[in-house]
Parts: C-alpha cells; structure tokens; sequence
C-alpha cells in the first residue's frame, strides 16, 4: 500500500512592493521573447541547456508521472537528417496539405518549406510526450493529462532558455512521426513539438506583430 509523505514547503515571503516589482521585471524580460527563425552557429555554453532542462522538469503534472523526455541533438549529422525529414513534410504541407486560409494566416510570418535553421542552430531539443511509461517488465503504468503536462513543461523550458540569454523556435512539422525513428524513442512516446535552441542570427528582424491587451485576455470577476 502507497501512503502519503509531506514535507515543509520551501516559500520565499516576499514584501508587497518586491512583488509588484519582480511581476514587472519578469513582464519586462518575458515580453522580449520572440520567436526567431535565422540562427547562428555559435555554440551554447556548457551546463545552461541541462539547467534550462532541469526547470522545465519541475513542471506541474498529472499525479507527478512526469509524461516527458527531451532529446538534445548537437550532431551536424543528425540534425541534417532532422532538416531532410522536416522539409519533406513541410513541403506537401505547403505545396498539398494546408488550405488556403491557413497560408494566408502565415503570410506575416514569411514561412516557408525551407529549414535551413535545423541545421544552423547549435541545438534542437525533441520533446516527446510519454502516453504511459513501459516499465522494464513490460508493465504499462498510467500517465495522466499528458498533453497538458508536456505544455507546461514546454513553457517552463521556453521561458528558461530565454532567461538564460538564448532564443527559440517552436517548430512543428507536421506530421512528427519521423523525430522517434531520428531520435530513437519508441512509439509509445509521441513528439509534441522540437524547438530550435540557439543565438539569433546578427541583425536578425522578426516580424511585426501585436500581443492582445490585458483586457481582451482576461476577466476579472
Ligand atoms: N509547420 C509549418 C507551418 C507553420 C504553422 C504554424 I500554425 C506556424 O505558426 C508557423 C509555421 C512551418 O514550420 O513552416
């Protein structure tokens, strides 16, 4: 039989005006993540991937199964072959698959069936979505809100990588299928999206886009 353990919470209390003024700075430092597409070559300093990997780690999740598993790549030669398989798929996507309003919808964007960045950039990280977990006898073990529990992860990991100085792509080939042949995971384990790690090509420029209002996303009641 399970039985229940607690322990203290570790809190940090904070004045009224530290909190004000730390939602702020982090408002301040969050706003400026953007989503970049030309990356440089330059490799990310040792230690600050696996940190950024550990805080996304913490992420709440169903019943603490901790759904997840991130493949970092580095090697020219594999993420080659991640550009190849990608730009298949993004080619009968924008030549075939997608219909009109969607390429309309990504006009201000300027995508295309070309991913040079995946092999540019100095890291690209899978994250897979684990359905159950296979224990070593063959037992299947329920995993719960699984798509919600790798989302949440994926924005800790996001945010993480953008606080350690680094900037991201949040690539979604569509479908992913061929990321566990590349990235030798099994077919239990679903790619939920790779994003692209790295520093921004020099004088990058993204496009010129608005966030909505605080009072077009939320109610306060
Ligand atoms: N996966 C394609 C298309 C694409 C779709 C959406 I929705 C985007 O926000 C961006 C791109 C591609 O990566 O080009």
């Amino acid at each position: 039989m399970k039985t229940a353990e607690f322990i203290p919470l570790e809190f940090t209390e904070r004045s009224q005006s530290e909190m004000k003024e730390r939602a702020e700075a982090f408002y301040q430092l969050i706003k400026q993540r953007r989503t970049v597409r030309e990356f440089s070559d330059r490799p990310i300093p040792e230690g600050v991937l696996e940190n950024c990997l550990l805080a996304a780690g913490t992420a709440p999740n169903g019943a603490n199964k901790q759904p997840w598993h991130f493949v970092v790549v580095t090697d020219p030669d594999i993420k080659k072959k991640i550009r190849e398989a990608a730009e298949e798929e993004e080619h009968e996507f924008y030549n075939r698959r997608a219909p009109e309003d969607w390429l309309e919808d990504l006009v201000p964007f300027g995508t295309n069936e070309h991913k040079p960045f995946l092999e540019t950039a100095p890291a690209l990280i899978g994250i897979f979505a684990q359905s159950y977990h296979l224990s070593e006898s063959g037992e299947k073990e329920k995993h719960y809100y699984v798509k919600e529990s790798v989302g949440i992860a994926t924005g800790m990991l996001i945010t993480a990588l953008h606080n350690a100085g680094l900037a991201t792509l949040t690539h979604t080939p569509s479908p992913m299928g061929f990321l566990n042949q590349i990235m030798q995971r099994p077919s239990h384990e679903k790619a939920f999206l790779l994003l692209v790690v790295g520093f921004p090509a020099e004088n990058v420029e993204v496009p010129n886009i608005q966030k909505k209002a605080l009072s077009e996303i939320s109610t306060f009641l």
